[in-house]
């Protein structure tokens, strides 16, 4: 990479000093992300598994609904051109470089431009690979996950695998084949569906038990290609209640669950968690990645927060360190991120729309989730709220609980149990003062 595109600024770095700059002068840089810092035995680096989204950096001009596109982006002429495309992916990769940044995510049509066949597009992506195949081993980053945009294009007004129409479906089947093939030969550690518009908007024009099928059909397609072609990453379904359809199929991760058991496809997909999905669908993060780890199936999270307030989805950048820790406790409780990744599909607000505020975005969240692992292995290590939970449980660990959990007893002798035990003495269950404790354990040093 010959020409910077980001002159004006120095590779971040690790500086805990509290900073005199005034924060209109400040240049970006980490207060608590030290990549090399040890927490539980093992780096931060190793841990987060950071990975920046080429859509919302290098595509996203943060226009609104209400207004023009307000990011600058000298480095972008606006045209649907290769060299312009191959340009915007040269920044990319300085960006994540000067970040610190290790891992990347993308849309097939963020990286080249769409064309007039689907071989045209094909031949314009196959440019856009070779190029960042040279940028990835030039810059030591890896891919974290490819996608196909099976939602922008006007022919997926009505969905994509779900549409009412073949030939929708099978430009769908064709374009995540190729995707799959170039997340393939990037080295992709995952491969992400997300459902964009499969989804209704009303039953009076759906047949929802037949879009269901469909649906279930194009996953098992796009799994039995992965196979096929050697793929070993991991398969990823993203739920997401609704936005753009009124109701999306695979609405959070327990109907995104059953649905794959229903179809013979669990085990086959894990899921990408989102954090404003999560609120969306009126979840916690922390229950969505729950459930989804209680199945086994936590793969990968796309880390963002909503704004209380804003009923869609603001992909605002993670900074409230209580979330991030929540997120990192479900991680690390976990044992880790093995092939997933911590995403920011985050945007900066439209008025941070300096190239700079690419790299203050990033860095705040990546500080925010710094401070959320320290503060997951603190409440890990002094151990309290999972000793509480522990002991809460105990009778099921005492000989008849097992006796029932092992399905030895029936309901009549349950019965006949409950005359002999007398009467039942509840515990509390203590909300407020392990609410507390976790306070403590955030803010208490
Ligand atoms: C949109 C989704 C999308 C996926 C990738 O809400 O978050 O960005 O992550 O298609
Ligand atoms: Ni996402
Ligand atoms: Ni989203």
């Amino acid at each position: 990479m010959s020409h910077e595109y980001f002159p004006s600024i120095a590779p971040l770095s690790w500086n805990p000093a509290p900073s005199s700059e005034s924060a209109s002068h400040r240049h970006p840089r980490f207060r608590f992300y030290d990549a090399s810092e040890k927490v539980e035995g093992k780096s931060m680096h190793d841990h987060l598994r950071f990975a920046a989204c080429y859509w919302h950096t290098m595509r996203n001009g943060l226009s609104d609904p209400f207004g023009a596109a307000t990011a600058r982006t000298p480095w972008d002429d606006q045209s649907d051109s290769i060299p312009n495309a191959k340009r915007r992916a040269e920044a990319f990769f300085e960006f994540l470089t000067k970040c610190q940044i290790t891992r990347w995510c993308f849309h097939d049509r963020d990286l080249a431009p769409e064309g007039e066949t689907i071989a045209h597009s094909e031949r314009n992506l196959d440019e856009l690979v070779d190029h960042v195949a040279a940028l990835q081993k030039a810059t030591n980053r890896r891919l974290l996950w490819g996608t196909a945009n099976l939602f922008s294009h006007p022919r997926y007004v009505h969905g994509a695998a779900t549409s009412p129409s073949v030939d929708v479906f099978l430009s769908a089947a064709a374009q995540v084949r190729k995707a799959i093939e170039v997340t393939h030969a990037l080295g992709g550690e995952g491969y992400v569906l997300w459902g964009g518009r499969e989804g209704y908007d009303t039953l009076l024009n759906t047949d929802l038990a037949r879009e269901r099928e469909q649906l279930a059909r194009f996953l098992h397609l796009a799994s039995d290609y992965a196979q096929s072609i050697g793929f070993r990453g991991v398969l990823l379904i993203e739920p997401k209640p609704h936005e753009p359809t009124t109701h999306q199929y695979d609405s959070d991760s327990e109907a995104t669950l059953n649905f794959l058991r229903e179809f013979g496809l669990f085990g086959k997909f894990q899921l990408n968690l989102e954090t404003n999905h999560a609120t969306l669908a009126g979840h916690s993060m922390e229950h969505e990645l729950t459930v989804a780890r209680a199945a086994g199936a936590l793969g990968s999270i796309d880390a963002n927060m909503g704004t209380v307030g804003l009923g869609w989805d603001t992909d605002r950048f993670p900074t409230d360190v209580a979330l991030t820790t929540q997120i990192m406790l479900a991680v690390l409780t976990m044992g880790g991120l093995s092939h997933g990744g911590l995403n920011f599909d985050a945007k900066r607000r439209r008025a941070s729309f300096e190239p700079v505020d690419l790299f203050h975005s990033h860095a705040a969240g990546m500080d925010a989730f710094a401070l959320g692992l320290k503060a997951a292995a603190r409440i890990r290590a002094d151990g309290r709220v999972q000793e509480f939970v522990r002991e809460r449980y105990a009778s099921w660990d005492a000989p008849l609980g097992r006796k029932i959990r092992a399905g030895e007893l029936t309901l009549a002798q349950c019965a006949q149990e409950a005359a002999n035990s007398g009467t039942v003495v509840a515990a509390s269950g203590r909300q407020e003062l392990l609410e507390s404790i976790v306070n403590e354990l955030l803010f208490g040093a």
